[in-house]
């Protein structure tokens, strides 16, 4: 059901638009409303906060499903879902839980991550930005980069450091509103692809913030930041395969309408082998995502499954985009056929929330730890 309603949503709603959104960097502001009202902006968030209750299966087949239409649609989804309203549902107290999360799942506020910084991205430890108990207030001086959704997002998942003497375990993580005095959001940087979305740098200058929100203790911020990346890295995983469906689907289509020596190009065997590899790749990374999504719904460790996933998801997606450039030959290498912009997509998905690198490296550890 949720496959076929975001299926349906993505086709008629997000997919007309995907183009023109990614060419003049346009945020999709009103498909974001559209996707608060089908309960797509807090949709593991449990229903007595505002969200649709569901599990990370539903969560990972609607990012997939919201990818294949937009990538960069499926950008504002994901920040929002993984990595603001999920911290709050895993760490936040009842407060928290009560003042943040019903806002932010009905779509009325959007969240955005503070983690990155010119020296913490995959050094996630080796966050700079302080925060100073004063009284009732934190008062936080720093800078982040990289930050996705921030021009339009209200409410930051903000990783500072408490404590200066503890390298990681020396961080903790506030719930800041982006209103407040002193809190200032760049500009948005020109990119390679998800160009719909924004992402902006941010400078935190005396910022206050109150006690009450930090979430969980002090000293539990990285932890807080791996955990929320576990998750995050599924829908990382399923918004590279929304990606590589929507590049072997008109791979697909270009290659039985395309006629080169008399027949459909798809009549060759050099072009069938593609395609055979394509969707044979794209199932591998399917079945390795849902792996991921079944063992964190079940309550099991998925710390090396959601990264494998997420892996082998990204990078299937880049080589999928490029075949399917390759079948389109010339007109592939044009705006009019979309799949250069699955491609500029599709990279991105080998970056954020930890390089191709770190997901090795995730891997290896937790076998050499076992
Ligand atoms: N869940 C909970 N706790 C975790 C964890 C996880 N997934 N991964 C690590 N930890 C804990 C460990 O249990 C350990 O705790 P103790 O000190 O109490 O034993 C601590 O964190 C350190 O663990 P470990 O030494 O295994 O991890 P590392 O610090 O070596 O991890 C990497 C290093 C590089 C793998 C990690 O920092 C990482 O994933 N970095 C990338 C972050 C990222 O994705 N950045 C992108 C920017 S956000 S878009």
């Amino acid at each position: 059901m949720i496959r076929d309603m975001c299926r349906d949503f993505a086709t008629s709603e997000v997919a007309p638009l995907a183009r023109e959104l990614d060419s003049n960097r346009r945020y999709p502001a009103h498909l974001v409303k559209r996707m608060a009202e089908l309960g797509l902006m807090g949709v593991c968030v449990p229903e007595e906060y505002g969200g649709a209750g569901m599990d990370t299966i539903s969560y990972a087949i609607a990012v997939e499903e919201i990818s294949r239409a937009c990538a960069s649609t499926a950008v504002v989804l994901i920040g929002n879902n993984s990595l603001a309203c999920s911290p709050i549902s895993s760490f936040g107290n009842e407060p928290q839980k009560k003042k943040y999360l019903p806002p932010l799942a009905k779509g009325e506020k959007l969240g955005c991550f503070g983690l990155t910084e010119p020296h913490a991205g995959s050094d996630a430890g080796n966050v700079q930005t302080t925060a100073k108990l004063e009284g009732d207030c934190y008062i936080v001086n720093g800078d982040k980069i990289f930050t996705s959704n921030a021009a339009e997002a209200h409410i930051c998942i903000l990783f500072v450091r408490t404590d200066r003497a503890r390298r990681r375990r020396g961080m903790s993580t506030l719930i800041v509103e982006m209103d407040t005095p002193g809190f200032t959001v760049g500009g948005n940087m020109e990119k390679l692809g998800v160009r719909a979305s924004s992402t902006c740098d941010l400078k935190l200058e005396n910022v206050k913030v109150p006690a009450e929100n930090l979430l969980g203790g002090e000293g539990d911020g990285y932890k807080i930041a791996m955990k929320t990346l576990d998750s995050g890295r599924i829908a990382i995983a399923a918004q590279a395969l929304g990606i590589a469906t929507a590049a072997f689907e008109k791979a697909l289509q270009f290659s039985k309408e395309r006629i080169q020596f008399g027949k459909p190009i798809s009549a060759n065997q050099a072009i069938q082998w593609m395609l055979a590899d394509m969707a044979t790749e794209i199932e591998a990374a399917r079945w390795l995502t849902c792996h991921a999504a079944w063992l964190k719904d079940h309550g099991r460790p998925c710390s090396r499954e959601a990264a494998m996933a997420k892996l082998k998801s990204s990078e299937v997606s880049n080589f999928v985009c490029n075949k399917a450039l390759q079948i389109h030959g010339g007109y592939g290498y044009t705006e009019d056929y979309h799949v250069e912009r699955h491609l500029r997509d599709a990279r991105i998905t080998e970056i954020y929330e930890g390089t191709s690198e770190i997901q090795r490296l995730v891997i290896a550890h937790s076998y050499l730890r076992d």
